[in-house]
């Protein structure tokens, strides 16, 4: 669990790799910053994907279909409609989740819904070769319904896992953990992570030093993969504060063969997967005569 105290690790992680997400375009003239699926860092099983998005309308991601793993979007600034072919739609705003099961197939919009940029992170985690086909699942929880804790300067908001002894009630279909900590000037954290499983911070705000007391700071807009080891620690030396997303996950150790957004083990599979969403069939069945209502901006 997370702890302010130096719990000591039997075997502390430390950082092996740091990438920088630099702005490129996606979707109908939005912009991300992509650190997991750039060609730095294609995955880190189970994570097939991490985009920082900040994006004003008329920008946007119109309808296009996903299938084979999970999306999970995490508001951070202003607010994003989403809308799917089975009549699914919301709102989610800052601190907002949408974790989404998209298994067999999904088809849906993604909007920004307020004012100026609408920013957030979407995290794309892959499914296992026996839940890649389950029936879609949406799993939402509004900022006020998820956990926080407040202790010696850090403050944790429990998105998947566990800390500071506080379980988030998503239930992670891959073995996943997210949170994401505020470090105050001065603060250190020291987080659990299950030994075997991959992981990596991506930092939002300030500066911070991870994993070795004597490492440099890293700031905003930079992922770290983490050693494999028991858990991460944190300090913020800086004069304002950190916020950092630590996300872990338990590898599947699959064969990937991605197509945009059909994540399946074969390209056999890709194929049925694009003769499926072209025949709207095994899953796209609703996206027959659907589409997306205009949005408002
Ligand atoms: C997608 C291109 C895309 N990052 N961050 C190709 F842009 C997308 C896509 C997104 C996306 C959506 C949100 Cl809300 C936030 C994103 C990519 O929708 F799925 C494919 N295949
Ligand atoms: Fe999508």
């Amino acid at each position: 669990m997370g702890d302010h105290r130096n719990q000591g690790f039997q075997n502390p992680r430390h950082v092996v790799k740091k990438v920088l997400a630099r702005p490129q375009h996606e979707g109908d003239g939005a912009i991300v910053r992509r650190s997991i699926g750039r060609g730095e860092l294609r995955n880190l099983d189970p994570f097939l994907m991490l985009d920082e998005f900040s994006v004003s309308a008329p920008a946007g991601f119109p309808d296009h279909p996903h299938r084979g793993f999970e999306t999970v979007t995490y508001m951070l600034e202003g607010a994003f409609t989403h809308q799917d072919f089975a009549g699914h739609e919301g709102t989610i705003r800052a601190g907002d989740l949408q974790w989404m099961t998209a298994g067999r197939g999904i088809i849906h919009s993604e909007m920004p819904a307020g004012e100026g940029e609408n920013k957030g992170l979407q995290l794309w985690i892959n499914l296992s070769s026996k839940d890649k086909m389950m029936e879609p699942r949406y799993q939402e929880l509004q900022s006020k319904d998820i956990s926080r804790v407040e202790k010696h300067g850090v403050d944790v908001r429990i998105i998947a896992g566990e800390s500071f002894g506080v379980r988030s009630p998503v239930y992670t279909q891959t073995p996943t953990m997210y949170l994401d900590f505020t470090l105050h000037p001065g603060a250190e954290v020291h987080q659990h992570i299950p030994q075997p499983w991959n992981s990596f911070v991506y930092i939002i705000e300030g500066e911070g030093v991870f994993g070795d007391p004597n490492a440099s700071p890293t700031t905003r807009h930079h992922a770290l993969v983490l050693s494999p080891g028991d858990g991460l620690s944190v300090w913020n030396r800086a004069a304002r504060p950190l916020r950092f997303v630590l996300i872990g996950g338990q590898p599947l150790n699959e064969p990937i063969v991605q197509y945009g957004p059909f994540v399946m083990n074969a390209q056999a599979e890709i194929q049925q997967a694009i003769e499926d969403y072209h025949y709207c069939k095994n899953g796209f069945e609703k996206a027959k005569n659907w589409k997306s209502q205009p949005h408002m901006n």
